[in-house]
């Protein structure tokens, strides 16, 4: 079975996606997702420019081979756009390969596991009042794991809040602007403005509330978005100890490997990272050296369903579990990838979930299921998505960009 053809598919269903579609010469069509958001384009000409005229005429079935021969073959390796790209062939190549089987995805990648896999939503409010009541819905509609931000006082906007209160879980509507999906569609990126102190201030007495009204069953995230320093972020998690979180993510901006180990050493606060990595090498000492307890790349971001399993491999060596990234820039592609992975995987964690808009699941047409606070893969052959391409070609692409940050003195800062 040959690859006859490979198209790369851009559409914009309220937000952009990038999607490649490979047909092999019997007739067969699968799907991967290479979403960067903020830089789709870039993928998108990676991959018709450099990627697809390497596939027609290679063994579909060769997945192993495929992917050397793109991160090798290269030269250049690794980046999050060469590795979205390589993410979106492989994840159609497995597509392909399940569809051929007969199976599931999930059945070629060792079985089930589990039931289901235990994901978590985003719960946010610009103040307390706010918070409960996005928790409360949260809550009625069957999750029970949940992600909390808050505003901070004193601050304008804050990563993680949504944009209004009418914002649900389901999504986005016609505003252009998701529930928690930061990238604007405008010329320029919007610009915040970023306290520290006011931050690590707040975010304790947001716990104490919500614990306080919640109780202490439900498992509660928080996501300090690359913002710390290794001593700021230990005084975090040492702050949070009280309110028993189920993970801690992206307290400092992680490319030096080596801030964690301070973090770690002050807090016993599980600690997760990776959404910007994308290769078992960003892993390399972390895991090693167990400083993290959750690894959040994505299948899109992390070199495919075969890369993101090779990371999980060697975590579970160190008790280290999956947390794969789960915003709506990962396409309903990438997360049925991510849910058949999990399914899978012995040392499955947590799975973000942050449902598309309703004309982005019109688009895709997934067939994972939430129920009981977990998604589940569809049970057809694959990965369980079926792009609707007339569709998808009447919402063109628009550009748009994740926000900037600013320190109160107009420095720029993580974001
Ligand atoms: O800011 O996906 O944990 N989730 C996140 C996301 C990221 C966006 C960036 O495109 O940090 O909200
Ligand atoms: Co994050």
């Amino acid at each position: 079975m040959l690859i006859e053809r490979a198209d790369v598919i851009v559409t914009s269903p309220g937000r952009n996606f990038v999607t490649l579609k490979i047909t092999t010469d019997d007739g067969v069509v699968g799907y991967g997702d290479g979403t960067l958001n903020g830089r789709e384009l870039a993928v998108a000409a990676y991959l018709t420019d450099h990627v697809v005229p390497l596939l027609a005429g290679r063994d579909a079935h060769a997945i192993e081979d495929t992917w050397q021969y793109l991160y090798r073959g290269a030269y250049w390796r690794r980046g999050p756009v060469t590795m979205a790209a390589i993410a979106a062939v492989d994840t159609a190549l497995w597509d392909i390969k399940a569809k051929v089987a007969g199976l599931p995805l999930y059945q070629l990648l060792g079985g089930a596991s589990r039931e289901r896999c235990l994901v978590y939503g985003h719960a946010s409010g610009k103040d307390i009042p706010e918070l409960f009541d996005s928790i409360r819905k949260h809550l009625d509609e069957g999750f029970r794991a949940i992600r909390i931000q808050t505003g901070v006082p004193g601050l304008d906007s804050v990563y993680g809040v949504a944009s209004s209160a009418a914002a649900s879980v389901g999504g986005a509507g016609s505003d252009s602007r998701y529930d928690y999906e930061p990238a604007r569609r405008s010329a320029l990126p919007a610009e915040e403005t970023w306290d520290t102190r006011a931050y690590l201030r707040h975010v304790p007495s947001v716990f104490e509330a919500v614990r306080g009204e919640f109780g202490e069953d439900i498992a509660l995230l928080h996501d300090a978005h690359h913002r710390l320093t290794p001593i700021q972020a230990a005084k975090l998690g040492k702050s949070l100890e009280p309110y028993d979180l189920f993970w801690l993510e992206d307290v400092t901006p992680a490319e030096n490997q080596e801030a964690l180990r301070w973090v770690r050493h002050h807090t016993t606060t599980p600690l997760a990272i990776g959404e910007v990595f994308n290769s078992v090498w960003d892993y390399q000492h972390l895991i090693r050296e167990q400083l993290i307890d959750y690894v959040r790349s994505p299948v899109t971001h992390a070199g495919g369903i075969t890369s993101v399993r090779r990371i999980m491999d060697y975590a579970a060596m160190y008790q280290v579990k999956s947390g794969m990234h789960g915003p709506t820039d990962v396409s309903p592609v990438g997360l049925a990838a991510a849910v058949h992975l999990g399914l899978a995987l012995h040392n499955f964690g947590i799975q973000e979930y942050m449902v598309h808009s309703e004309q982005t699941r019109e688009v895709f047409g997934p067939t994972y299921e939430f129920a009981g606070g977990g998604l589940r893969p569809g049970e057809e052959p694959g990965l369980g998505i079926h792009v609707d391409e007339e569709l998808a070609a009447q919402y063109p692409y628009e550009r748009a960009y994740l926000p900037v940050n600013r320190l109160r003195d107009g420095t720029v800062h993580d974001w």
